[in-house]
């Protein structure tokens, strides 16, 4: 399957808003791969994907899991808005049949980041904050900081949803502390 068809099958399971969003976010992951010497191709296919299960039925993205073999923590049970990415990847490997496991791995990780992140992996994690439709406060502090380097857009990223969660009292994903910890160390070398 080409990307084309890739995208029409992301346009048949979401809202009109939503595949807007995901081609937006694999515009911005285009770009960043250019920029950081990633591949373009794999970086927009990686977005044009991210968010494949994002409106599926809770119950399609928990047997899909199963299926696949995925056994949900605690944390992971008590945020419903984590399935996605791991549905999304699972849905990747058993439905469309993609092998590239860095293409998964960035679909998998794209909403909490994780310790030692792929370079695509960062891309898609900063492309999905950066995309052309979002408009929250500091996203253009976000912009400006992807372009400096990917590492403290990252870095921004974890920031801003690690403050966001724990001002709401929402469980943090151990993945994302992890990526947080793991950058702040490498710094302090
Ligand atoms: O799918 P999108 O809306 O484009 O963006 P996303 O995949 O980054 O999902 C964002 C949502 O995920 C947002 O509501 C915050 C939530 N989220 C991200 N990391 C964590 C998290 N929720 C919990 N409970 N824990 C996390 O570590
Ligand atoms: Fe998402
Ligand atoms: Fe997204």
């Amino acid at each position: 399957m080409d990307e084309k068809q890739y995208e029409e099958i992301v346009r048949s399971r979401l809202s009109e808003k939503r595949f807007i969003h995901s081609m937006n976010v694999a515009k911005a992951a285009e770009e960043l791969a250019v920029q950081n010497g990633a591949d373009p191709q794999k970086a927009r296919l990686a977005g044009v994907l991210h968010d494949i299960m994002k409106e599926a039925p809770p119950e399609e993205q928990l047997k899909i899991m199963e299926s696949s073999g995925i056994m949900l923590t605690d944390v992971e049970r008590s945020a419903p808005k984590l399935w996605h990415a791991m549905a999304g990847a699972a849905y990747l490997q058993k439905v469309l049949g993609i092998e590239d496991a860095e293409v998964v791995n960035a679909v998998r990780y794209h909403t909490t980041g994780r310790a030692n992140m792929s370079a695509l992996e960062k891309i898609v994690f900063v492309a999905d904050f950066i995309s052309d439709e979002r408009d929250y406060d500091g996203v253009q502090e976000l912009r400006e900081a992807a372009h400096h380097g990917l590492q403290d857009a990252v870095m921004a990223g974890l920031i801003f949803t690690i403050q966001d969660l724990s001002q709401n009292q929402k469980p943090i994903h151990p993945d994302s502390l992890a990526a947080y910890n793991a950058e702040i160390v490498a710094r302090g070398k």
